[in-house]
């Protein structure tokens, strides 16, 4: 873990963590903003992600809003990166009390993070719209369950990610714990997002703690607020491999 960010996290036992799909970029999840990222790529579809990523688009091009979603939004194979695993280790150690996250991945449940606040909902869980019934990851990516890509229940109903396309509201539970967790915390981490899709970046402002470490490879809006600003690969910025006692002494306080 870099030198200066290990001192502040040393310093605290309230941390929050707020990040986004920059924490993944390192576990082969591309970003929307970063060069290899969605918007950059080409747009075989046409439209920018973020009109495919729209509830409109859902519902006046499911097939295709599905095709997108599966093709880019979905990484079975992916696994936690040494970000998400120091955040585990952080959270085990005492010292982190949240990841507020705008990612849908659920890495972080998979590294071992037990309170990740996902404000932006996720991949893993899905509902059926006409009743309801629930079904995880694997049904949805199973084409025997779908018509023409699309997931459907055994009802008939359409089943739809539990994540939070643009135009839809986010959360509210959710969000309520997240901000609750931000405005508590004594030292935020913001790390891999552009800090540029709203509302989620404006929760940081909730923060009324001591210090706000930034780690991102690209600048963002809010760097100048930072009293530390990283601009490296997070992965390497935060990794804690191998050191598994490194806080344990302050957590047994
Ligand atoms: P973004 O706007 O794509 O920004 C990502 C930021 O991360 C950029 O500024 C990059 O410079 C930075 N970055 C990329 N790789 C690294 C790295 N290894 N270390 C440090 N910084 C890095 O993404 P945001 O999360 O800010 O935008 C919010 C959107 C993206 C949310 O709605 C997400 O749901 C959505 N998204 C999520 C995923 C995912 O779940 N993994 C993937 C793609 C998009």
């Amino acid at each position: 873990m870099d030198e200066r960010l290990k001192k502040l996290v040393e310093d605290s036992d309230n941390i929050v963590f707020f990040g986004g799909a920059g924490v993944s970029t390192e576990s082969g999840i591309p970003d929307f903003r970063s060069e290899k990222g969605l918007y950059h790529a080409k747009q075989t579809y046409g439209y920018p992600p973020e009109t495919m990523l729209s509830h409109t688009f859902y519902v006046n091009h499911t097939e295709m809003f599905f095709k997108y979603y599966k093709e880019n939004l979905i990484h079975t194979e992916a696994e936690p990166n040494a970000a998400h695993r120091a955040l585990a280790k952080l959270e085990k150690a005492g010292k982190l009390k949240g990841i507020v996250t705008q990612n849908i991945d659920g890495l972080h449940q998979k590294a071992g993070s037990q309170k990740v606040y996902e404000v932006h909902g996720t991949i893993m869980t899905n509902h059926c719209e006409k009743c309801g019934k629930p079904y995880g990851l694997d049904y949805v990516v199973d084409e025997k369950n779908c018509r023409n890509g699309v997931p459907k229940c055994s009802c008939g109903g359409t089943v739809k990610p539990d994540v939070v396309l643009y135009e839809e509201m986010l959360p509210e539970d959710t969000v309520a714990k997240a901000v609750k967790a931000i405005s508590e915390a004594d030292l935020l981490i913001i790390g891999g997002t552009s800090l540029n899709v709203y509302p989620a970046a404006g929760f940081i402002n909730y923060f009324h703690g001591r210090n706000i470490v930034l780690i991102n490879m690209a600048e963002t809006p809010f760097d100048s607020r930072a009293d530390l600003v990283i601009h490296e690969p997070i992965g390497k910025v935060m990794n804690l491999d191998g050191q598994e006692d490194i806080f344990k002494e302050k957590a047994g306080r």
